[in-house]
This record gives structure tokens, C-alpha cells and sequence, in this order.
């Protein structure tokens, strides 16, 4: 009798494999299982090398302003998602073959062997999933037990779909009176049924949660330079960012989520005895309230992976005494429940009291995306160099390189001074003092905390012109620029520098953000 080619094991794989991520899908949303796609996808991207990630940051960050598609860090984060997804496919189709394959060499394809192979090939993943799932409620025992079952369904569907299309019809089923192609079709459209169905009761579930709305401190207060004398130019990006529109990095598909009853700040390595805080102990401590703008080291020129809000916390300078350090401590390393990891060093601490373990963002516990419970900031640093959902500090003797400078990025992160034209506002156009036209342009500058003294601007191959700078809301955060441009028709081209607190000029020569930071003038064309 014929025998099934290897396309139809990559079929059946589709086939059931689609419908396994839907079930998985629907498990995650209703019952807090993992989602297996993310966790292999998370498990696979911490192993790749370094200039392969680089390179998948790089392309992804370029067609996502190339095309204009949106705010970066959130479609970045969806299309990785979309890849969890495809490469878990991927490995359903490459599996199909496989157990085609097997099933094919065996002269009585049996359900057992179907299920076998579905358990062994559930184990990698079992492994991968009950050490790196960070987002399920459940125990591991459950989240062992349901994945076996899962993948023992798609050996059992898979085994039961080769004997109905190529088994030897036992003489007590009912003769076979769909032909292999009415078969496929019949069973297509039940997978299809069969995910079309789970995704929606999945997302209906994921809608149900109400968060309670918290009112930020922003909803409150004045900010600290509400009586500035430099208003924006209309069009510039709000200087305090919401928290839904603070850009969000990392390595983690889905955010990990941490039980705050069972976490503790851990404190180990070099210390006389091991030390363990409760949220409530570190909040215990003079609290600090400081003004930052994060920024990440992806962030190209005039990117959008640049925010700012109000962090809270405490200065670890107020932690060092209780941490009883041995002698011979020169860094602590950072590490964090995703396992990403960095150093800071203990004269960094003693010398910046700003260096602050953050538990609220706007007066609110910190976002889970953006790292509840306890982060970091470290000031002059991109993102890279401070840990969100930290779980403990290590008292080390030695420097080590994080997580981004052990796959080629900096070992020192220092945010490189940049500034951007947010607007050239054509559409609100000013008079001026003697009868003339202006046109309001705006942006920001940042220059981590060495801070801005001037920014310049320039029209055309014009002289460059002296921008007003509005108080910033504080000495680590971004400063919002004007500047009036008196209105002549046709097309300009605006081109911003700026310098940082001591004088010193913004580098002007082009560079990647890869491997320290983005620099180079930005520059716009606007036709008036
Ligand atoms: N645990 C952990 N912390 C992390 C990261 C991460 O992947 N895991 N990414 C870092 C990077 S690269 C940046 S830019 C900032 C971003 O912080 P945000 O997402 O809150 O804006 O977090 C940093 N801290
Ligand atoms: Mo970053």
C-alpha cells in the first residue's frame, strides 16, 4: 500500500500543531499555565550569540522606522511574540516529519508509538518551560502534567490521523468511505474550528481582569518646573511620559511576574552574613524621589526608546551599613529573576547617592513590565547597565561583565549625548515682536547626568543659533528646547547639536547604536 512522503508529516504537523498553540494559548489566559511558544522562544534568545541578537535588534529597530509602524519598543515586542509563535510552528512541522518518519519504518503504526513520541519529544520542553516560565500561577507539578498532556494529544491526533490515512482498516471499524483528501479537509477545518474558537474564549478571558486604577502622583502634582519661562514648541513630546508610554526593553517575550509575598531582596557574596529583605523593610528606609530619563542603547538617533517619569526608592548609599560588607568589595553584581545580570560598583555607590533601588514609578509600585518589584538606577548609564525585577545583590571582590557587555554592547553604557527635533510647527506659526513670522521648533536633549548648557540650532547652511532651554525637571533628566524660526517659504533643513553641562560639544560624527550608544546630528526637512 502507499506510504505517506515526508510532506504529509509536515502537514499533519501544521495541522496539529496550530491548534496546540491555541490550547496552550487558552490555558495561559484562563488557568495561568505557561505559554510553551514564549518560554522556548526566551530560552532559544538568551543562547544565541551576541552579534546575531545585535543584528535581530538592529534589523527589527530599522524596519520599524523605516516603515513607520509605531512606537518600537511595543512592535518590536509583538513581532517577537509573532516569532515565539512561528518558530514553535516551525518545530511542529519539522516534528511531523520526524514522527512520519518514524511511523513510516514501522510495519504497524500504532497509536503507542504516536504517544510515546509525543512524550519524548514533550520532555526538552518540560525542561525548558518548568526552569524558564516566569509568568504562570501555577505549581510546576501542574504545569509538568499538562504539558505531557498536551503533547501526548498531538501524538495520539497524529497517530490516530496516519492510521485513518494510510493504516489498514481493522475489520470491525466502519469501512472507509471518506477519500485521504475529504479526510484532510474534514480534519483541517475541525483544527481550524478548533483554534478559531480558542483564541477567542482565550482573549476573552484575558479581557476580564480589571485592573484597579490607581491615580499616578503626576494626577496630583505640579511638576517641579511648572513655572518655567520657556514654554514648549507646540508639537514637542510631553516632557513627564505617561507609564503606558514609557518605552519598555528587555529580554522577556511576557514581563516575569513576581509574588510579592514570597519575594525578598537577597543579599550574598562578600557580606558577613547572608541578608534577606521584605519590600516592607526596604521601604522602611528615607525614601528618595528623583526625576530620570531612561534611555536605551538601541535607541538610534531621534529614536523612541527614550522616556521620562518620577522614580522612587532608596538610595543604596542608605543600604551599604546594614549590609555588613567584608573588607575587600569593590562591585555588587545585579541579578534578576529573568536572569539578566550587571555590576555596579561600590565607589559608583559611595560616590552618587542617586544610585537607587526603585520600587515606584509616578508614585505607583512599579509596573510589571517595567520591572516590580525592585530596579535600579544607576545615572549616566543606558538602560543595559540597570536591572528591573532584581531578586538579589552579590558583594563581589571583581568586576564581571551583564548580560549585554557578555554579547558585545559596552562595558560602561555611559549615555552618549544626543539631541532631536521634535517639530517644526508650520501649524502654529507665531508673530513676532516687529511684524514678522515665526515658526515654533522644538525637541529635547539629553546628556545623561552631565546635563545640557546650550543648544544650537541651524537652517539651511545658515549660522547656527542659540535655542532657549526650558528648566528641566531635573539635572538627570532631558531639556526641552525652542526655538523661533522667522518664517521664509520654501523648504528648510533643521539641524540640532547640543552641548552638555561643562561645554563639552555633542559628538557630531555618526554612529550605530551598537556597541556604546547612537551619535550623530539630527536633522529635518519641513516645506513652509
Ligand atoms: N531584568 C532585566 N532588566 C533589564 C532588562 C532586561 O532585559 N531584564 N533590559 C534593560 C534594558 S536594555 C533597558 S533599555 C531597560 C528598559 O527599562 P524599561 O523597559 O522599564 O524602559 O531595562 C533594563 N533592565
Ligand atoms: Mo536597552
Amino acid at each position: 500500500m502507499k506510504k505517506p512522503g515526508i510532506l504529509n508529516g509536515a502537514l499533519f504537523g501544521i495541522l496539529l500543531t496550530v491548534p496546540m498553540i491555541m490550547i496552550f494559548y487558552l490555558g495561559w489566559k484562563a488557568a495561568g499555565l505557561p505559554f510553551v511558544p514564549f518560554d522556548l522562544f526566551d530560552w532559544i534568545s538568551r543562547r544565541l550569540p551576541g552579534a546575531v541578537i545585535t543584528f535581530g535588534i538592529e534589523t527589527m529597530v530599522g524596519i520599524i522606522r523605516g516603515l513607520n509602524l509605531g512606537s518600537t519598543a511595543v512592535v518590536a515586542k509583538t513581532a517577537e511574540q509573532l516569532m515565539g509563535v512561528v518558530q514553535f510552528l516551525i518545530g511542529g512541522i519539522i516534528a511531523g516529519m520526524l514522527v512520519n518518519i518514524v511511523l513510516r519504518s514501522l510495519k504497524d503504526s500504532s497509536v503507542q508509538i504516536a504517544v510515546l513520541i509525543g512524550g519524548i519529544l514533550s520532555i526538552p520542553i518540560e525542561i525548558i518551560s518548568l526552569t524558564h516560565n516566569q509568568t504562570s500561577s501555577v505549581s510546576l507539578f501542574v504545569i509538568a502534567i499538562w504539558i505531557l498532556l498536551v503533547f501526548i494529544a498531538w501524538g495520539i491526533s497524529f497517530g490516530w490521523i496516519y492510521r485513518r490515512m494510510w493504516g489498514q482498516p481493522k475489520k470491525e471499524e466502519e469501512p472507509v468511505n471518506l477519500s485521504r483528501r475529504q479526510f484532510l479537509v474534514r480534519f483541517s477545518s475541525i483544527a481550524a474550528v478548533i483554534t478559531v474558537a480558542g483564541t477567542s474564549v482565550g482573549a476573552l478571558f484575558g479581557k476580564r481582569k480589571v485592573e484597579v486604577a490607581e491615580e499616578p502622583w503626576s494626577a496630583t502634582h505640579a511638576m517641579p518646573n511648572a513655572d518655567a519661562n520657556v514654554q514648549p514648541a507646540p508639537g514637542t513630546r510631553p516632557e513627564f511620559t505617561s507609564l503606558k508610554n514609557h518605552y519598555r526593553i528587555d529580554i522577556d517575550t511576557m514581563p516575569p511576574r513576581v509574588d510579592l509575598n514570597d519575594w525578598r531582596l537577597k543579599v550574598s557574596g562578600l557580606v558577613k552574613k547572608p541578608l534577606e529583605f521584605t519590600m516592607d523593610e526596604l521601604r522602611s528606609f528615607p525614601q528618595m524621589n528623583q526625576f530620570i530619563t531612561l534611555e536605551c542603547i538601541s535607541n538610534p538617533i531621534a529614536g523612541d526608546l527614550i522616556s521620562t517619569t518620577r522614580w522612587t526608592g532608596v538610595s543604596m548609599q542608605q543600604l551599604l551599613p546594614e549590609f555588613g560588607l567584608n573588607p575587600e568589595v569593590t562591585h555588587f553584581i545585579i541579578r534578576a529573576v529573568d536572569g539578566f545580570a550587571e555590576a555596579v560598583s561600590l565607589e559608583d555607590i559611595k560616590n552618587d547617592n542617586r544610585i537607587m533601588l526603585t520600587y515606584e514609578w509616578d508614585g505607583l509600585s512599579l509596573p510589571v513590565p517595567h520591572g516590580f518589584p525592585l530596579r535600579i538606577y544607576i545615572p549616566d548609564r543606558y538602560g543595559m547597565k540597570q536591572p528591573k525585577w532584581i531578586e538579589s545583590l552579590e558583594a563581589t571582590d571583581h568586576w564581571e561583565e551583564g548580560y549585554w557587555v557578555e554579547r558585545g554592547w559596552d562595558r560602561n553604557a555611559r549615555v552618549r549625548t544626543t539631541s532631536v527635533i521634535d517639530k517644526v510647527a508650520t501649524d502654529a506659526i507665531m508673530d513676532g515682536p516687529d511684524g514678522n513670522k515665526l515658526v515654533p521648533v522644538g525637541g529635547i536633549a539629553y546628556a545623561g547626568a552631565r546635563g545640557i548648557s546650550k543648544v544650537e540650532i541651524q537652517a539651511d547652511t545658515n549660522e547656527w543659533q542659540e535655542a532657549e532651554l526650558r528648566t528641566p525637571l531635573s539635572a538627570t533628566t532631558w531639556v526641552i528646547w525652542r526655538y523661533n524660526f522667522p518664517y521664509s517659504q520654501g523648504e528648510h533643513t533643521f539641524t540640532v547639536r547640543c552641548y552638555e553641562g561643562d561645554g563639552t560639544p555633542q559628538i557630531a560624527t555618526f554612529a550605530t547604536p551598537h556597541p556604546s550608544g547612537a551619535t550623530g546630528l539630527h536633522s529635518v526637512s519641513v516645506k513652509m
